[in-house]
């Protein structure tokens, strides 16, 4: 589990402590304007759906039948889950099986080659995937009635589990229609388990389930199930029942279509399907089937309707049950196998072609520029002949430029093509189009709706649409969590241009990941999601730009706020002989909610009537906020949720200046600041410690001496899972208390919970700190 990984293969230098600050995560819930017409009950986003955005409808009739028979055999799916769950080992298997790949290699197998989706060699060594990999393949679904084969295009993203790395979770899922979640048959629902499903639920994707590791001693799909309903609080069933356990698990019954699945041949490669039932699981079977109807009939008319009637649904009609409400998010049907002994994964992928959405059954909405803010959202359609509409959702900077990853809504995307970044306004020519196989790319002339692809060459952020210049459409960009914990870093010897280089690519690929200079230290501070995500980058830089750094102590991202609103009216004016400074500033500062669309929590506005500021001023006005939101006065860290709004003001025609201007928002910023009544944040985070049960008491002791407050716990067969929340402040050195207190047989994870204000202790201690630190002239 996380900590296996993450701090056996300790990458920095010494100087950085070996805590695990693994990870965190904002776990906000909310719809980013994407499907947000979702009926469903069970997987709908916590946070009530604007329903004007849902109720335009989806324009079908823009769909020729050429693209319904396009569109009808394509999958995009996410391949998502708790670290180390097995998502790269079956997406080999999966490429395997469908001939991308010659051969299966192992998450850092022995042949030292490595699965195909980690091609980072720092992912080979480690073991762990660091960033997504897109690949595209072709799966000949058998139709199970009439044995007939049908070609399926998929496109297929593998993400990382560990949470250090969750905007890649975060902007995979963005533009994915559906995603299988695996869970580890013994370990079953995870702390990140469940951050993946919030974030399947904050963009309304459809999922299907997979039990892995079958193969493992204590396998038991049955709990997973149940921990699936309770833990994640989906309606959910098992659509196999596997045949044989541990050791012995050679394949699964069907449930659905009530036949035996086993693999046989090299790797597996053989499906073997066999009308016989063995004697073992038939019982098992049928009661297992019988469930599975009583979970539709729950969420799904039809079925409900027979079941009432006491009539038995034929199969096609449980096909189509189980499609309809998990494209409606209604319902998640359970498969199950092992990939690493290649049994059970082909019988997925049909249940991929077979339940998940295609693209034109996924509800695609964008915001027209055009309208006045606040207007419904309008639907897109993916047609071929539509107007271009895309969405970048990653960048990568590579040695022939800019690798930017797209995926196309409607119309199509081609080579040449001229095309309008709907943020900037700029037009650009697409020189290079691409498809991803993980670090392989395949030259494409065109690309149509509903596609994953990359452009070579084009200059732009994540997030960005791009139309063909005809529409003004622009889509919703995905949630940004904020860094939650911070270091020094300093280049050895003199500095190169290849550090801030590298620095300057690592921001603009990962808007996770933030680099700033500390006015008054002249430090540069990297930040990010936990200590192994910092650890990754110094050590890409020293690989890939040669730039060997030495880092600080890392040190928790504290936060300031205000709580309450305070109006400021302040001037700006100096003579020095020469010309003057005059600028009055008059307006008040608010706390400000997060954004749960956006993750944006600072705001400026302007309701300046009149020219009291001349207009060309007021951008220095809103610069100056920015700046002084940058460091708080009470310990020196970054102020968030916070609103200022500019009411009036007074200029001067000669003495006037941006200047002026920015440092009067500055100072009445300050004036204000000390009257809104400002507090110190910081991180908590939610702590899952597992550890035989024997040391249950000394988990207990240590995470309740850490300020811990214990929300859950849970015991099983000879092992105990206790999970608590605890500052994230109080959670260094945890990895070597826990090991020294477990014999080395506790594992833990730690993701982002919430920011709270500090304890009045600390918030006076971090205070004096910095003071401390303040040029005597500056105290207070
Ligand atoms: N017993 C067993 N082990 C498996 C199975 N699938 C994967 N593993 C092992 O689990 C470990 C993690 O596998 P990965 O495929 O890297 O898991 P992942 O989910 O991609 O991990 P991250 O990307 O780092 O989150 C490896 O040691 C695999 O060999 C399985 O079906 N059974
Ligand atoms: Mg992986």
């Amino acid at each position: 589990m996380i900590l296996g990984k993450a701090v056996a293969h300790s990458l920095l230098t010494k100087s950085i402590s070996s805590t695990s600050t693994c990870l965190v995560n904002w776990l906000a819930i909310s719809s980013c304007g994407r499907k947000a017409a979702s009926t469903a009950a069970a997987l709908k986003p916590a946070t009530p759906v604007d329903v004007t955005e849902a109720s335009a409808p989806l324009p079908a009739s823009l769909l020729t039948e050429k693209d319904m028979q396009r569109l009808r055999f394509q999958r995009n799916i996410g391949v998502s889950a708790h670290i180390d769950s097995g998502k790269t080992t079956l997406t080999e298997r999966v490429l395997f099986y469908t001939g991308r790949i010659r051969d299966i290699h192992e998450v850092r197998g022995r042949d030292s080659v490595g699965a195909k989706m980690d091609s980072m060699d720092l992912e080979r060594e480690k073991g762990i995937t660091i960033q997504s990999a897109a690949t595209f393949c072709d799966w000949e679904a058998t139709n199970p009635e009439d044995g007939t084969k049908q070609k399926y295009a998929i496109n297929i993203i593998d993400t990382p589990g560990h949470v250090d790395f969750t905007i890649e979770v975060e902007r995979a899922l963005r533009v994915l229609d559906g995603a299988v979640l695996v869970l580890c048959a013994v370990a079953g629902v995870q702390s990140q388990t469940t951050t993946v499903d919030r974030q399947m639920r904050r963009y309304g994707v459809p999922r299907i389930s997979f039990v892995n590791k079958m193969d493992r001693p204590g396998a038991n799909p049955w709990r997973i199930v149940s921990q699936i309903r309770t833990k994640l609080r989906i309606p959910a069933a098992a659509v196999q029942v596997p045949i044989g356990v541990e050791d012995g698990f050679k394949g699964v019954v069907d449930l659905v279509n009530w036949r035996a699945i086993y693999n046989e041949g090299i790797k597996g490669s053989d499906v073997v399907v066999s009308q016989d039932i063995p004697e073992s699981v038939l019982e098992l079977a049928k009661e297992k089937r019988t469930e599975l109807i009583e979970q539709l009939a729950e969420v799904d008319e039809e079925i409900g309707e027979l079941f009432l009637n006491d009539e038995v649904p034929t199969n096609a009609q449980i096909n189509d049950a189980i499609r309809r409400s998990t494209i409606g998010l209604k319902f998640s049907p359970v498969f199950m196998g092992s990939a690493i002994k290649n049994t059970a994964v082909q019988p997925l992928l049909d249940g991929v072609c077979a339940y998940l959405p295609n693209p034109s059954e996924s509800e695609v909405l964008a915001h027209d520029t055009n309208l006045p803010a606040g207007s419904p959202q309008v639907p897109l359609a993916p047609a071929a002949d539509a107007h271009l509409v895309g969405l970048a959702f990653k960048l990568e900077e590579g040695k022939y430029g800019q690798l930017t990853y797209m995926r196309v809504y409607q119309g199509t995307l081609k080579r040449g093509n001229i095309i309008y970044n709907a943020r900037t306004g700029k037009k650009v020519k697409v020189p290079r189009l691409v498809r991803m196989h993980s670090n392989e790319m395949e030259d494409v002339d065109s690309v149509g709706p509903g596609e994953i692809c990359a452009m070579f060459g084009v200059e732009c952020s994540s997030g960005d649409t791009f139309t063909d210049g005809s529409t003004s459409y622009s889509m919703t960009s995905m949630f940004v969590p904020e860094p939650v914990i911070s270091l020094a870093i300093k280049a050895n010897g003199i500095e190169t241009p290849n550090f801030s280089r590298a620095l300057n690519r690592f921001q603009k690929e990962d808007p996770t990941f933030r680099v700033h200079m500390d006015r008054d230290s002249k430090e540069t501070i990297i930040s990010g999601m936990g200590e192994l995500h910092l650890e990754i980058y110094v050590e890409r830089m020293r690989r890939e730009y040669n730039v060997d750094c030495t880092t600080g102590k890392p040190r928790v991202a504290f936060r300031e706020t205000i709580t309450q609103r305070a109006e400021f009216n302040y001037t700006h004016k100096k003579q020095t002989g020469g010309a003057g400074q005059f600028a009055k500033v008059v307006g008040y500062i608010e706390p400000m909610e997060r954004d749960p669309e956006t993750g944006k929590d600072v705001e400026f506005e302007n309701i300046v009537m009149g020219a009291s500021i001349p207009t060309n001023f007021i951008p220095a006005v809103e610069k100056g906020f920015y700046e002084a939101l940058e460091k708080g006065s009470l310990s020196g860290n970054i102020i968030c949720g916070c609103r200022l709004v500019l009411k009036e003001g007074g200029f001067h025609a000669v003495d006037s200046s941006e200047l002026a201007f920015r440092l009067a928002t500055i100072g009445a910023f300050r004036e204000a600041y000390r009257v809104a009544r400002p507090v110190i944040l910081e991180p908590i985070m939610t702590v899952e410690v597992v550890a035989p049960v024997e040391f249950q008491s000394q988990v207990i002791g240590s995470l309740n001496t850490r300020r811990g407050t214990i929300v859950d716990s849970e015991v099983r067969d000879d092992e105990f899972t206790a999970i608590a929340e605890v500052a994230l402040n109080e959670m260094f050195g945890y990895s070597n208390q826990l090991r020294g207190s477990t014999q080395g047989k506790g594992e833990f994870t730690m993701e982002y919970k919430t920011h709270q204000p500090v304890l009045p202790s600390l918030q006076k201690e971090l205070e004096e700190a910095y003071r401390r630190t303040l040029p005597a002239s500056t105290k207070k």
